[in-house]
């Protein structure tokens, strides 16, 4: 496509330079609001690319894991001020790269700001135990060491604050990064980086190379100097990443897809619920892992919340996110609306009721993009595939129920289990759902999206493997437990024998 610019060609950045890739070649991203604005060019990188990026990062590790933590934490103290100087301008770029809302995206680059103030002060704690030994004369203690060179995976649903979630714990820790962002939305990762080199982060500690999946993401992942990988997207791809790290036993956090739910009770504040069930619906226009996708609500207050609810969707309004009017930005690619719009006439083929949206939206402001109306399905059966998969977009599917306890079972009947929220004024019913919910989060009285990074992250079933992003987690996933034994009794002491 003709550009009235030249573009920009942003290179990869490995060992502490902008390098060309070696494929020699380089892709458009472009704004999903507005198809004929380019964003940039960025390199397609290849497994070259990738091995030298890793081979950087293993020199630069030998010395920045003897760099001491606090010392390391001042650099990422100088990242976040710098964050905080920039976020107008990052939030911008990121509203063109991937379409939402500015107000969301200032939210994306806020969320890298807490993140990395919040590692950097992890640089003086970073804490171990010390316990009694079991025999006389004899030191316990427990500390945390660093692994290695972290490969990390990023979408682009969350272009700063996802890496961010990644590099700053990794960092901290005294690890080594590879990040390869998404396809999608390079630039805000791009940002990031270039801040993390500013504030003193030194050649090699991280690189980014950009490209798709299979060339970039692969090679990275199945590198044999790659003892980490962290990746954040969609769960067949997750599976994929696990599979590969399986022979050399790696380890491997995954966070993946979302069917996350509402429970409106009949004793609910149904204003509050509404804002609750349009912000975690339709913010990011659906796409994030968080969304509220299923909004499960009592058969007593069905009717009223319903109406309502419909009357706001119809209200919102979509558009350039650049636009401060705007309250829902476009899809991201032509794909994901193929996607959604696969759905729709899923949900129509399997009888829910269609109440409002359906319709891809190309007229006026939306005429360059790929838009699409805020959808609403009632009347759904827990079973449906509207109501089972992730959609990752602006569809809402609202299930009635008749009691808290169809609610959880509900809830809990989807493959998933990321987040999950309940809107009651009963304290026990509150309670009661916070127990059974079997979710990674759960919210009361608060939508499904909201996640702070002081705090884990992450979510249950094929929403991950195990392990959480943000909080200390983090840095449970990014060191290795060193438990340190010192005898200082000048014998032999055998434990488990000698005090028996
Ligand atoms: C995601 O959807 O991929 O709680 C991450 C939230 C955000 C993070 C979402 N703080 O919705």
């Amino acid at each position: 496509m003709a550009t009235a610019v030249a573009p920009r060609v942003f290179k990869n950045f490995i060992n502490g330079e902008w390098v060309e890739s070696r494929s020699g070649k380089a892709y458009e991203n472009r704004n999903p609001a507005s198809t004929d604005e380019l964003v940039g060019m960025f390199v397609s990188s290849t497994g070259e690319d990738v091995g030298a990026a890793v081979d950087a990062a293993a020199e630069a590790y030998k010395k920045w894991r003897l760099v001491p933590a606090p010392k390391r934490a001042e650099i990422l103290f100088r990242a976040a001020e710098l964050l905080v100087q920039r976020k107008e301008a990052f939030a911008k770029d990121m509203t063109r790269e991937m379409g939402k809302v500015l107000d969301e995206t200032r939210g994306d680059v806020q969320e890298a700001i807490d993140m990395t103030y919040y590692m950097a002060g992890e640089g003086r704690r970073l804490f171990g135990q010390t316990t009694p030994s079991e025999l006389p004369s004899k030191f316990a203690m427990s500390m945390r060491q660093s692994i290695g060179v972290c490969g990390m995976i990023t979408p682009w649903n969350f272009p700063m604050a996802i890496p961010s979630w990644k590099l700053m714990p990794a960092l901290i820790s005294g690890n080594t990064v590879v990040l390869k962002p998404a396809e999608d939305a390079p630039l805000s990762a791009y940002h990031l980086v270039q801040v993390l080199t500013e504030a003193g982060v030194p050649r090699g500690v991280v690189n980014l190379v950009s490209g798709d999946g299979p060339s970039a993401g692969a090679p990275l992942v199945q590198h044999k100097a790659v003892p980490v990988v962290s990746f954040t997207g969609s769960s067949p791809v997750g599976r994929l990443v696990a599979q590969a790290c399986a022979p050399d036993f790696k380890h491997c956090s995954l966070e993946m897809g979302g069917k996350n739910i509402i429970i409106v009770m009949d004793d609910a504040n149904l204003d509050l619920a509404l804002d609750g069930a349009i912000w975690g619906g339709f913010g990011t226009a659906g796409q994030r892992c968080t969304a509220a996708s299923r909004i499960a609500v009592h058969k007593r207050v069905y009717k009223e919340f319903v109406s309502r609810f419909l009357e706001r969707a119809k209200s919102l309004k979509v558009g350039d996110g650049l636009d401060p009017t705007t309250e829902m930005g476009p899809l991201i690619n032509e794909q994901q609306l193929n996607t959604v719009m696969s759905y729709v006439e899923i949900g129509n083929n399997e009888g829910a009721k269609l109440l409002t949206g359906g319709n891809r939206l190309s007229g006026g402001s939306c005429a360059k993009g790929w838009f699409y109306e805020p959808t609403v399905f009632g009347d759904c059966s827990p079973k449906m595939r509207i109501a089972q998969e992730e959609i990752f977009g602006p569809v809402v599917s609202v299930i009635p129920i008749s009691s808290l306890d169809e609610a959880i079972e509900v809830a809990n009947g989807v493959p998933y289990g990321l987040s999950a929220s309940i809107y009651t004024r009963d304290v026990n019913r509150a309670f009661q759902a916070t127990r059974d919910l079997y979710t990674g989060i759960v919210y009361v009285n608060a939508p499904t999206i909201g996640a702070e990074t002081h705090l884990p992250f992450g979510g249950t079933k094929q929403t991950g493997n195990g392990h959480r992003e943000a909080a200390i987690a983090a840095i449970d996933f990014f060191t290795e437990w060193k438990t340190v034994y010192v005898d200082y009794s000048d014998k032999l002491q055998r434990a488990q024998i000698d005090n028996a």
